[in-house]
């Protein structure tokens, strides 16, 4: 949900919510309480006890409270802590890219290509650059799915390649030359030293020195993916966790319709 789409109108239930300032709720509008959890590398204490609430103050919480501590191992000291958060959020400014389609069912979307579209979508996937994480990419595309979820490969209205992991850039994009793929299903899992994103950025450079960036739906998903990142690289959408294939395959569907509508204009 976005800032601007949670209207004032909900304030009717407690006058003094002020979405220009929110603040956490624990059981009145305002009070700003707080839990946290956390270890410190110190044995259990009343040291370790005051470290806790002063730690609590740096972070701007009053009052700080700590209601649980135990001793993990030698050494370590879990707690379980309340304060009151001292900060506000305007959360009128807060503007997040979100993907605008409406997620259908395997049979309605494979109906909507068939009224709407009038052939079957291609879609090429893969884990690309040195990206060895397979289980991503085929909860999406592979024809048994995940999660009780049927993948692409199911659909009656979806051609697909899945190229599986490991991919590079220049033979992900042959391939889809080859396939003449709609859509380009990309997954990348390891971020360290934000490889992901050089791998993808590379990708997006290499379609536009192919001419073809603007001919496909490029699509990108991952556990650390988010649809605004995706935006800021140069792709369509992002998909992070608990994605399934419906999500995708109706957002392609509504997506490519869209743009052959655009195209006739
Ligand atoms: C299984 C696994 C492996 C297996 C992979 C086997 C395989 N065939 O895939 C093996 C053992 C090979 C492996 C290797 C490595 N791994 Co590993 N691995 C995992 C593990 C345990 C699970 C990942 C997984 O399968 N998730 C389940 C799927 C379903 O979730 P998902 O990928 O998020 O996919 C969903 C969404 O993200 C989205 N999605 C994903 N892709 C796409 C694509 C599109 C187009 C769309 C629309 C959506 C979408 O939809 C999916 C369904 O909802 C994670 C830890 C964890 N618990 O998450 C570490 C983890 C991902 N691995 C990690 C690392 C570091 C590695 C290694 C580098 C370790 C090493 N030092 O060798 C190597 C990498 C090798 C390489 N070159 O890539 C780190 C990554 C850290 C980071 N942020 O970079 C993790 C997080 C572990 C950790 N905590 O350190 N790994």
């Amino acid at each position: 949900m976005s800032g601007g789409s949670y209207s004032t109108e909900k304030k009717g239930f407690d006058e003094t919510l002020n979405l220009k300032a929110i603040k956490p709720y624990g059981d009145a509008m305002n009070d700003g309480k707080m839990q946290l959890s956390f270890t410190l590398p110190v044995p259990d204490g009343e040291e370790a006890i005051e470290s806790a609430k002063q730690l609590l103050m740096k972070m701007g919480l009053e009052e700080p409270m700590v209601v649980y501590h135990k001793e993990l191992t030698k050494g370590f000291t879990f707690f379980i802590c309340y304060g009151s958060c001292t900060h506000t959020l305007d959360y009128t400014a807060i503007q997040v890219p979100h993907i605008k389609t409406k997620t259908m069912s395997m049979e309605e979307i494979d109906e909507y290509i068939r009224k709407y579209i009038g052939r079957k979508i291609k879609v090429i996937g893969a884990s690309t650059g040195t990206d060895a994480h397979t289980v991503g990419i085929d909860a999406i595309m592979n024809r048994k799915g995940y999660a009780g979820h049927y993948g692409l490969e199911r659909y009656e209205m979806f051609e697909t390649l899945n190229m599986g992991s490991q991919v590079l850039n220049e033979v992900f994009v042959a391939k889809a030359l080859e396939f003449e793929a709609d859509a380009l299903l990309v997954s990348q899992t390891v971020t360290q030293k934000n490889i992901h994103v050089k791998n993808l950025t590379e990708l997006v450079e290499l379609l536009e020195a192919e001419g073809i960036r603007h001919k496909v739906i490029l699509i990108v998903g991952g556990p650390r993916i988010t649809h605004q990142l995706a935006k800021e690289i140069g792709f369509d959408a992002g998909f992070g966790p608990n994605t399934y294939p419906e999500d995708v395959a109706s957002y392609i569907a509504q997506e490519l319709f869209q743009r052959l509508q655009e195209n006739k204009q």
